[in-house]
């Protein structure tokens, strides 16, 4: 018995070793394409080193047992009775209890509270979840895009989103910053990112905007491209987006080039291109839901209109 204890103990540090080996040098995570992503890695690659030497434990003696303490044959008869080592118990208890508390803290408290530490923001990108589609607006530049497909930022500035939703709860997720932020019906939320990777959704699709509470059936569409800029490839991008507002020509809209951006993802493609002359907030152009509502209480089919998100027949309604 004292033997096999032993042994156990033995595989217990290989096997942790092994994965602790693992834990610190694997790469596990997708791009991190901000700030706060490599914070969060860190604070995950954490958590996995700590957890491994219980889980390696657990492991080990369920493993050991199964195998060393095997019964050869049919037993005729129950084992000995297994009695309960208190110190043991009570030791186990406190480890993991101890260890919760501390991951609790560090990085869970702490690091949530240094991520929004810093209340000033260089740029404020205020977005609405609206089923099925996000609209997206920059108040220091006065640009707003309703139905956008595409989220344009500077490299290196720290942006604050700001959430809301006029209908259900949506959540702003984007992978490659590893942030979430629910959008709330009558609730403003927000969460800051500085990003530091000049990348978009074409270079990988963990750059781009995804919901992430389920919101109903067009829930999976309501996606946008990102695209980080370097910082003067971003003011460029402004006073072209504005010039362009001034004159009124959508089609010349950077923000329909986004559905090229969005090539890989099924279904994109054909709502994108129903978006082109939507993309302004320019009253004139718009086909919201309201005036789309409007053309359609004269038509047969009031189906077409609620659903034209999500069914694609968004050509319909807007011809
Ligand atoms: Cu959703």
């Amino acid at each position: 018995m004292k033997k096999d204890l032993i042994i156990a103990v033995i595989l217990w540090f290989v096997f942790t070793a092994v994965g602790e080996y693992w834990a610190f040098n694997a790469n596990m995570f997708p791009i991190a394409a901000a700030e706060e992503a490599v914070f969060l890695d860190d604070a995950f690659r954490l958590l996995i080193i700590l957890a491994m030497p219980v889980f390696t434990l657990v492991l080990t003696f369920l493993f050991f047992s199964i195998l060393r303490y095997r019964s050869k044959g049919d037993p005729d008869s129950d084992g000995p009775p297994m009695r309960t080592n208190t110190p043991l118990a009570a030791g186990w208890l406190a480890i993991t209890t101890g260890l919760a508390i501390f991951v609790v803290i560090n990085p869970g408290l702490k690091g949530m509270a240094e991520l929004s530490a810093n209340p000033n923001a260089d740029l404020v990108i205020q977005v609405t979840g609206e089923q099925w589609h996000w609209d997206v607006s920059y108040p220091q530049y006065d640009l707003t895009y309703q139905r956008a497909t595409q989220i344009a930022l500077p490299a290196d500035a720290r942006v604050k989103f700001e959430l809301t939703s006029t209908d259900v709860i949506h959540s702003l997720w984007i992978p490659a910053f590893r942030l979430k932020m629910d959008a709330v019906p009558g609730r403003d939320t927000s969460f800051y990112v500085t990003p530091t990777e000049i990348v978009d959704t074409e270079m990988d699709s963990n750059v781009r905007v995804q919901c992430a509470e389920l919101c109903g059936t067009g829930h999976a569409r309501m996606q946008m491209a990102v695209r980080i800029m370097e910082p003067d490839e971003f003011e460029a991008w402004v006073a072209e987006a504005k010039a362009m507002t001034m004159s009124g020509d959508m089609e010349g809209m950077d923000m329909g080039s986004s559905s090229d951006s969005m090539d890989g993802m099924d279904n994109m493609d054909s709502e994108s291109d129903n978006m082109d002359g939507m993309d302004s907030g320019d009253g004139d152009m718009d086909m919201d839901t309201d005036s789309g509502m409007d053309m359609d209480s004269g038509d047969s089919d009031m189906d077409m209109d609620s659903g034209s998100d999500d069914m694609n027949m968004n050509s319909d309604s807007d011809g």
